[in-house]
């Protein structure tokens, strides 16, 4: 695991790269978290006027973010699909299959990585992992009221699941007013796309920060200030 500031050098030469991959007209979606805020700096300092660059937020922190730099964001209802997301990630694989969510704001970055051609993601070399599921836990939105059916359902099938409480004790609550269960499974995931299905097939699941065969591109930081590019196996260079 890289020293803290090793670390920030690694986050700050990812961002740097992604920025570059924006072009004057892009449509971009704007992922959540600190390395996300340094992409979406090094864009913003790219291109200070916006150049015709259309983006919309995956947060209200990303959308106070953006505002701060003068960005004019869209809607969905202006813009739904995307030349480019650019998100950070908790962990990443070989494959590029990566635990979202950390914090918090998983169902509208899944969203808009749906709906975007290239997704890119950017991180530090401790994000990478031999499976998801070794490191972080795995974020799962749930309605409230469902919360502690989905619970139960999960301790059901042997998987540890912990309400995110904020620093009042109450529940955290995510920007669509939901609930997160922040779950561990008893051993690192042999098939994330499978227990991906599972869990939102349970009433009450929103969406899970298990992203498989979503992400196109990551990129790694060197503290040197070097990158490496993955590129998802089946996915254009
Ligand atoms: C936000 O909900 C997350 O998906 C973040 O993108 C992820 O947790 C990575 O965050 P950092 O870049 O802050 O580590």
């Amino acid at each position: 695991m890289p020293e803290a500031a090793d670390r920030d050098r690694e986050k700050m030469a990812a961002a740097r790269a992604a920025a570059l991959r924006v072009r004057p007209g892009t449509r971009v979606a704007l992922g959540t978290g600190t390395t996300a805020t340094l992409a979406i700096r090094a864009i913003a300092e790219r291109f200070p006027h916006g150049e015709g660059i259309e983006a919309v937020a995956s947060s209200r922190a990303t959308e106070a973010l953006a505002r701060s730099l003068g960005w004019p964001l869209r809607s969905l209802e202006e813009i739904s699909s995307f030349d480019l997301m650019v998100d950070g990630a908790d962990e990443v694989t070989e494959r590029l299959d990566v635990t979202k969510g950390h914090g918090g704001a998983l169902f509208r970055e899944k969203l808009l990585a749906r709906l975007t051609r290239e997704v890119v993601l950017v991180v530090d070399s401790s994000k990478m992992v031999d499976r998801l599921g070794a490191r972080a836990a795995i974020p799962v939105e749930v309605v409230p009221f469902a919360q502690p059916v989905v619970r139960r359902a999960l301790v059901d099938r042997g998987l540890r699941p912990d309400l995110r409480r904020g620093p009042d004790g109450r529940p955290w609550l995510t920007d669509n007013a939901n609930e997160l269960l922040d779950v561990r499974p008893p051993a690192p995931l042999a098939d994330p796309a499978r227990l991906d299905a599972e869990l939102r097939a349970l009433p009450g699941v929103v969406d899970t920060g298990l992203f498989v065969g979503l992400v196109h591109r990551v990129i790694v930081g060197h503290a040197d200030g070097s990158v490496e590019e993955r590129v998802a196996p089946g996915k254009p260079a």
